[in-house]
């Protein structure tokens, strides 16, 4: 609480907490820290009673992704979704995180300016991403293949395949939910009209039970087939697993696939689907090869996260890997990393739970900004491309409010044949770490992560990590200063 010159600070556990004002008839401003680590500042309360709750909202995430269309800088994205630091998965378990992800930028959305994609990566919350490699590549496929990049956020083993096409894609035959009801209408097309779980009250990113159950259609034995599957996620993240661990009666089960058992009931074919990585639509490929009994082509996928279907589509494996699908790798020319500061979020969906989209070009008022950032050595401002070249334990940080405004030379590229079409598959090796007060290392940019890292060794009491990483790299590897800097008025 400050007002004119008086300023107090207490450590509080709710109830009623007493401030004095001297002879002001006013604060100048309430500024509450919660343990989610997000701000919330009221400006100007009247001397009484004020009662603030926590908002419920999306405490974290992971770096967006903005790419310039010709008029702006537009919202692509979460990126690096499948690779979260720290979050605890069961007491005493830290998750094991997947450094690499491939996420496809589709051609129409960004748009070349003088023989440059424009792109810029950037934190939104109070979080720190870690970019230790990045690469792009063009991807030319005949306009009548389906292409999907497999950015799956699951429990190892990891995708290991990043490209799935599919020559034509055709609707399921028919979708219910897990009460029967007939929700085709609801996958037909990605439209942002889904099927997935009703939030309520309770733990962010974990609901009742639901279900899509999908008749894929006709197939014959040997076809490879693929479900090609739009959505995106509310996320839960420490703080709800710290509540799950504490209540076993109610489960976070991640979406699994299951096919009729021939007794009226379901079997399990795939215990760990994953889910698609971001807070904004993304298609997923689902590999179902050898999986799915032709004679009854019905799979059904159920969980209890606070996952949404918008769209399904069926598929056979092919393409990639063929001479239909032509991948041509790019250059980054140029990878600048400086503060900005917070975009502000324009749609939180229909539902206040996706899919989300934001503006980059209108900035948060710092004194309404949520975030702070987070102590500890940071990537100097500046040209960090020299970094990102190679996955190599040379890392570029980013923290909230930082952007790395990227461009890629595109212009020395042939135009894609006829009948072909261009879309760009980002690939990233890197980490993202939250701040919840239940993540390890929350309050620091280090330990640093690196690759080939246990899943626990990230753990800020597991034995000299940083140190392990410092020593194997020469000192001029160290893209990190000490660099503190505020955020209003922290
Ligand atoms: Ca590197
Ligand atoms: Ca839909």
């Amino acid at each position: 609480m400050q007002t004119g010159a008086r300023y107090a600070r207490v450590l509080a556990h709710g109830g009623l907490l007493h401030f004095g004002l001297g002879g002001a008839a006013r604060a100048d401003v309430v500024r509450v820290r919660w343990p989610t680590s997000a701000f919330q500042s009221v400006v100007e309360p009247e001397a009484g009673a004020l009662e603030l709750r926590e908002p419920a909202d999306l405490m974290g995430s992971c770096p967006y992704l903005y790419a310039w269309d010709g008029t702006r800088f537009a919202f692509l994205g979460d990126v690096m979704g499948q690779v979260p630091i720290g979050i605890p998965v069961a007491p005493g378990v830290l998750v094991n995180a997947d450094p690499t992800e491939p996420f496809l930028i589709p051609g129409d959305r960004v748009v070349a300016m003088d023989g440059r994609l424009r792109l810029v990566l950037k934190e939104e919350f109070r979080e720190v991403t870690y970019v230790d490699a990045l690469r792009f590549e063009a991807v030319d496929r005949p306009a009548t293949h389906a292409l999907s990049a497999d950015g799956r956020c699951k429990a190892p083993p990891f995708p290991e395949r990043e490209l799935y096409a599919s020559p034509g894609v055709r609707p399921p035959r028919a979708a219910r939910d897990l009460v029967g009801r007939d929700v085709l209408a609801l996958v037909l097309e990605r439209d942002d009209r889904a099927v997935g779980g009703q939030a309520g009250p309770g733990t962010q990113g974990v609901v009742a039970p639901h279900a899509l159950e999908l008749d894929l259609g006709p197939l014959t034995p040997g076809d490879r087939p693929i479900l090609y599957l739009d959505g995106w996620v509310y996320w839960g993240g420490a703080n709800t697993n710290a509540a799950l661990f504490q209540d076993p009666a109610r489960p976070a089960d991640w979406p699994r696939v299951e096919v009729p058992d021939g007794r009226g009931g379901w079997r399990t074919i795939i215990a760990d689907m994953g889910i698609p990585a971001g807070t904004t639509t993304r298609t997923i490929p689902v590999p179902l090869e050898g999986l799915v009994d032709p004679r009854d082509p019905r799979i059904r996928i159920v969980t209890s996260l606070q996952a949404y279907w918008d769209r399904a589509q069926v598929g056979l494996d092919g393409g990639v890997g063929s001479a239909a699908v032509v991948r041509r790798p790019v250059s980054v020319v140029r990878a600048e990393l400086a503060f900005r500061g917070l975009s502000t979020r324009v749609r939180s969906g229909g539902d206040g739970h996706g899919p989300a989209d934001w503006d980059y070009h209108r900035l948060t008022p710092p004194l309404e900004a949520r975030w702070g950032q987070v102590a500890g050595g940071h990537t100097p401002y500046g040209d960090v491309r020299a970094a990102l070249t190679a996955a190599d334990g040379q890392m570029v940080t980013l923290d909230a409010g930082d952007e790395l405004a990227l461009e890629v030379d595109v212009g020395g590229l042939p135009p894609p044949l006829p009948g072909l079409q261009r879309d760009w598959l980002l690939s990233t090796v890197g980490w993202d770490k939250d701040t919840n007060m239940h993540t390890a290392g929350n309050e620091s940019v280090g330990p640093l992560p690196y690759l080939g890292m246990p899943g626990h060794a990230h753990r800020a009491d597991a034995p000299s990590t940083a140190q392990s990483w410092s020593r194997s790299r020469p000192p001029a590897a160290l893209m990190v200063d000490l660099r503190l800097r505020a955020l209003g008025g922290r």
